[in-house]
């Protein structure tokens, strides 16, 4: 028995999960070909993914074909959702990229061809049975974006304005389907011509995979499909044959071929060379090697914690022990499964190359290494991307703080794409993910896997305060000595614009006007006051205060009098000395195809950004740098996405505080104001 591991991938809404499931049904996987739309597919089995009908997590699906076993991983289209398609790729030896014959060649089957680079690489063109399908122009842009790899295999051919059947270009049959049943008919008299041209493109790539055939394709003899099929296996290995497919997921039309292909062409594990370890070195994929393994993603249901791993080297039986080498911990394989949406099958072993999930592991996270004890391997894990979008969550009711907090923690397990933080300055919860339907997605699990309602609004900033001139003589007097026991403690302090962020103090006092003891008291009363400036409340930061004179009393100063003191020749004399909100600026990378330039620039500078260079990437596009306030980057992620339709991307790190414009000052202290009468 062979295996195949193989990932499909494209934008959402393409076809995916439906190919799947027609592949189950097709080979007796799933008793009934389910639908996306009626929310029964094996796939898409999450009430999460029922609800909003697209794919949100990777899924690996076993589909048994001709004495093989084909591991189909469907992934989510959305690019909120990225971080699934790696963890599928990550365990793929080929991409499946499915592209539509209606849509055409579109965002999501670049960004497929991209995170395949270094994979085989075969394409499906699904839904050649919608009317405005146009097959051949979509081969033809395909070659035409992707190069002279791509190459036809399976074409669609028409009865009347319908297509019926489908052509092996490889073996010059043609197919139909009928009641979930293949059966073979004669070519199509009008597609001859048609299946001799894309038969002479196909034995072009295969001429190039091998010298002998070379020389055969200049003699101008025919190939033999075997001489055909040996071709397609050793280009898509080496990459320069991508075999294209086609067909209908409703009606299963083309699906067999498509198994057949992946069984007959797509490289078996152990085929396409060594792992590589996190430090970059080789390790076998050797059957007869020490049990290794590599989890590419975790499952938490109602039933635990799933860990879905790939043997990469020997063989992994149930009752194992096996060492982690992240934690260096043992964790015992009690049950190992395979499973099929959300059915489960215990087995006693899985070998070499095959993919399966493991229940109740103690601790381990997605992208670690298991191997047998004494090995000490660590593979490279996944590279998932970086959290770009954040919002701060807050419970609907009071009192959901926690259980939102448990949540998250809990969803982080199976999810490592974003991020949270409890902000103690904002005084908000904040959740960074992918975007808005990964965070919709995480506040909706929140409700229904754990009970708590969730509210949503914008992070908010943590702005700073400073002074810019220096200020002298200000008086900060405590008093009150109406009889009893008196309060009393005098300073004249001097504020002026300091070198470090932090609070710097000094004292030149002379002659004891204010005694030695009480000077710490006065430092601390400044320090508990600098927390909140006086123009909208936030931290004040690059403030030297120096105590140059005051009184005191024998009997009733006292350290609480003084730090009072302090606090009121800060009141007085921060506001006077020029004080000005500060914002924190971000440096920011947008990676950008060139046609985006003009598009991107002039959305900076309506975020007030400074655009600093532009370069060309290694991948042909555009990297534009530049600074921007970070109050302005609040949905860049989303404008982003819209601005490029998903084709750029960026980092923002924060980089330092600088003052903000006046017009702008004003209109944070204006909603500054209001978020505070609105928490009291
Ligand atoms: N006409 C037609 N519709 C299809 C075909 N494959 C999928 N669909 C429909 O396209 C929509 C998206 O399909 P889905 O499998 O969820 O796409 P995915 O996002 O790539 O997984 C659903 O409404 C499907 O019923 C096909 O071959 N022909
Ligand atoms: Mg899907």
């Amino acid at each position: 028995m062979g295996i195949r591991n193989v990932c499909l991938l494209g934008h959402g809404g393409e076809g995916k999960t439906s190919l799947v499931e027609s592949m189950l049904f097709l080979t007796g996987g799933a008793d009934r070909l389910g639908k996306v739309t009626d929310g029964n597919t094996v796939s898409d089995f999450d009430p999460e993914e029922i609800r909003r009908k697209i794919s949100l997590a990777a899924t690996p699906l076993p589909v048994e074909f001709g004495g093989h076993k084909l591991n189909v991983i469907d992934t989510p289209g959305y690019f909120d959702f990225a971080g699934e398609v790696l963890e599928g790729l990550r365990v793929a030896d080929t991409g499946v990229i499915v592209a539509s014959a209606k849509s055409g060649v579109g965002v999501g089957a670049e960004k497929a061809w991209k995170y395949c680079k270094n994979k085989s690489k075969m394409i499906y063109i699904s839904k050649v049975d919608e009317e405005n399908a146009d097959f051949s122009g979509t081969f033809a842009k395909l070659r035409d974006v992707f190069g002279v790899s791509v190459c036809p295999v399976v074409i669609p051919a028409s009865a009347g304005d319908k297509v019926s059947s489908v052509i092996n270009i490889v073996t010059g049959k043609a197919y139909t389907v009928g009641g979930g049943k293949v059966s073979e008919i004669p070519v199509p008299a009008d597609m001859e011509e048609t299946v001799k041209g894309y038969l002479a493109t196909l034995s072009e790539n295969v001429a190039e995979t091998d010298e002998a055939l070379m020389d055969k394709f200049f003699a101008e003899e025919p190939f033999t499909a075997e001489e055909l099929q040996k071709g397609i296996r050793a280009g898509m290995l080496s990459g320069s044959v991508t075999p294209v497919f086609c067909g209908c997921a409703l009606t299963g039309l083309g699906t067999e071929l498509l198994l057949q292909g992946i069984a007959d062409y797509a490289p078996a594990p152990d085929e396409t060379g060594d792992e590589t370890t996190a430090d970059g070195k080789a390790i076998k994929q050797d059957p007869a090697g020490p049990a290794v393994l590599l989890v590419f993603k975790t499952l938490i249901d109602q039933y635990g914690k799933f860990s879905f791993f790939k043997v990469v080297s020997g063989t992994v039986t149930a009752d194992m022990s096996l060492q982690n080498s992240r934690s260096g911990g043992t964790e015992k394989l009690a049950h190992i499964f395979v499973v099929k949406g959300k059915k489960n099958t215990e087995v006693k072993e899985l070998k070499c190359g095959d993919i399966g999930a493991v229940s109740k592991l103690n601790d381990t996270k997605t992208g670690d290494t298991l191997s047998a004890p004494g090995t000490q391997v660590a593979l490279k894990g996944i590279d998932f991307p970086e959290p770009c979008y954040a919002l701060a969550f807050a419970p609907k009711s009071k009192g959901g703080e926690e259980k939102i907090a448990t949540g998250l923690n809990r969803m982080a397990e199976e999810d490592l794409t974003f991020t949270v933080k409890n902000d103690a300055e904002t005084r908000q919860f904040v959740v960074t993910g992918q975007g808005d339907i990964h965070l919709d997605v995480l506040c909706q699990r929140l409700k229904s896997r754990y009970g708590v309602e969730v509210e949503t609004e914008e992070a908010r900033v943590a702005y700073r305060e400073k002074i810019r001139k220096k200020v002298t003589g200000i008086e900060g007097k405590h008093k009150k000595q109406s009889g009893g026991h008196g309060q009393f403690g005098r300073v004249i302090m001097e504020f002026e614009p300091g070198e470090t962020e932090d609070l710097i103090f000094e004292e030149k006092i002379f002659g004891g006007s204010v005694p030695k003891n009480f000077h710490p008291a006065v430092e601390k009363g400044l320090r508990d006051s600098i927390p909140h400036g006086v123009l909208a409340g936030y931290p004040v930061v690059f403030l030297k205060a120096t105590l140059v004179d005051g009184s005191y009393h024998d009997v009733d100063s006292s350290e609480m009098a003084f730090k009072l003191a302090a606090r009121l020749a800060y009141k007085a004399g921060l506001p006077l000395g020029n004080p000005v909100l500060l914002e924190p600026v971000g440096a920011l990378k947008v990676f950008i195809p060139d046609s985006y330039m003009g598009d991107i620039i002039g959305d900076l500078n309506k975020r007030r950004g400074r655009v600093m260079g532009m370069n060309p990437d290694t991948d042909g596009g555009q990297i534009v740098e530049a600074e921007v306030p970070m109050a302005e980057m609040n949905t860049y992620a989303i404008d982003l996405r819209s601005m490029t339709q998903g084709r750029g991307s960026f980092s923002l790190k924060f980089e330092r505080y600088e003052e903000t414009p006046a017009a702008v000052q004003q209109k944070i202290i204006e909603e500054t104001k209001r978020i505070e009468e609105e928490e009291e």
